[in-house]
C-alpha cells in the first residue's frame, strides 16, 4: 500500500548561521529572521493541505524550535513527537564555533569545502576540553562513548541516522500518516541522499534550503515518485540554497 506524506523541514536561520559560524552539535537558537522562516513554514503546510500527523526532530533546539513554530501556525501543535540525537546536525569536530569566512580564508577553498562537502572526510575532531565539546551535555549521556562522534563526515551521518529512519520514521510512514521530520543542513543531506539514491559524488553539489518545507511523495518500496520531491515554495527554496551554497565567501 502506499505510505503517507514525508515532509523534510531544515530549521530556520539559526544565530550562528546568521553570524557564519561552524554549528554541528552546539545548540544554538534561531535568529528572527529564522522564527519568521519557521512560521512561513507552518503556513505553507497549511496552506498546501500538508497537515502532519506526527513530528520527529533532533535533540537541538534550532530543529525544535522551528517545529514548534512551524506546527503553531499550522494549528498541530498537539501531535504526537519523537526526538533522536540520530536526527542531529552532523558533528563539526574542531570547526564548531569557528568562522566559516576566517576558516576559508586561513586554509583555502580546496580545504575549506572539502570539510563541508566532501563525503567522507571528516574535519579534524573535537578537543575533549573545548569549549563548543557536547562531552558534559546530559542529553547524551545515556551514548556509550564509541558512539559520541569528535568529528562527523557525511558518511558517518548516514550511517547513525538511517537506523532512526528504518526504525521510526517508516513505521510512521507505514500506517500513511504525513510525516514532518525537522532537522539540519546535513542530517536532510543524508536522508535526501538515501531517499534518491544519490551516489557520493552527486551528493556533494546538494544543499538544503533554512526553513521550506520539501514534500516527498513515496511509492510503496518508499521510493520518491518524484526525485528530489518538491519545495513548497520553490522560489524561496532555490535563493536559499545560493545563500547555503556561498555561505563563507562574503
Ligand atoms: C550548519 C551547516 O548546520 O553548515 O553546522 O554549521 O543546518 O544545523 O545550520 P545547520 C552548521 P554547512 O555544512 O552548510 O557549512
Amino acid at each position: 500500500t502506499t505510505p503517507g506524506t514525508l515532509v523534510l523541514l531544515r530549521h530556520g536561520e539559526s544565530e550562528w548561521n546568521r553570524a557564519n559560524l561552524f554549528t554541528g552539535w552546539v545548540d544554538v537558537e534561531l535568529s528572527e529572521k529564522g522564527r519568521a522562516e519557521a512560521a512561513r513554514g507552518g503556513q505553507l503546510l497549511a496552506e498546501h493541505g500538508l497537515l502532519p500527523d506526527v513530528l520527529h526532530t533532533s535533540l537541538l533546539r534550532r530543529a525544535i524550535t522551528t517545529a514548534e513554530l512551524a506546527l503553531a501556525a499550522a494549528d498541530r501543535q498537539w501531535i504526537p513527537v519523537r526526538r533522536s540525537w540520530r536526527l542531529n546536525e552532523r558533528h563539526y569536530g574542531a570547526l564548531q564555533g569557528k568562522d566559516k569566512a576566517a576558516t576559508l580564508a586561513e586554509y583555502g577553498e580546496e580545504q575549506f569545502m572539502t570539510w563541508r562537502r566532501s563525503y567522507s572526510t571528516p574535519p579534524p575532531p573535537i578537543d575533549p576540553g573545548s569549549e563548543y565539546s557536547q562531552d558534559a551535555d546530559p542529553r547524551y549521556g545515556f551514548l556509550p562513548p564509541e558512539v559520541r562522534p569528535a568529528t562527523e563526515c557525511l558518511a558517518d551521518v548516514v550511517v547513525r541516522m538511517l537506523p532512526y529512519w528504518y526504525d521510526s520514521i517508516v513505521p510512521d510512514l507505514r500506517t500513511g500518516a504525513t510525516v514532518l521530520v525537522a532537522a539540519h543542513g546535513n542530517s536532510l543531506r543524508a536522508l535526501v541522499k538515501h531517499l534518491d539514491g544519490m551516489g557520493e559524488d552527486e551528493v556533494v553539489g546538494l544543499n538544503i534550503p533554512t526553513g521550506v518545507p520539501l514534500r516527498y511523495d513515496l511509492d510503496a518500496d518508499l521510493k520518491p515518485v518524484k526525485p528530489g520531491g518538491e519545495y513548497l515554495d520553490p522560489e524561496a527554496a532555490a535563493a536559499a540554497i545560493e545563500a547555503v551554497k556561498n555561505q563563507g565567501k562574503k
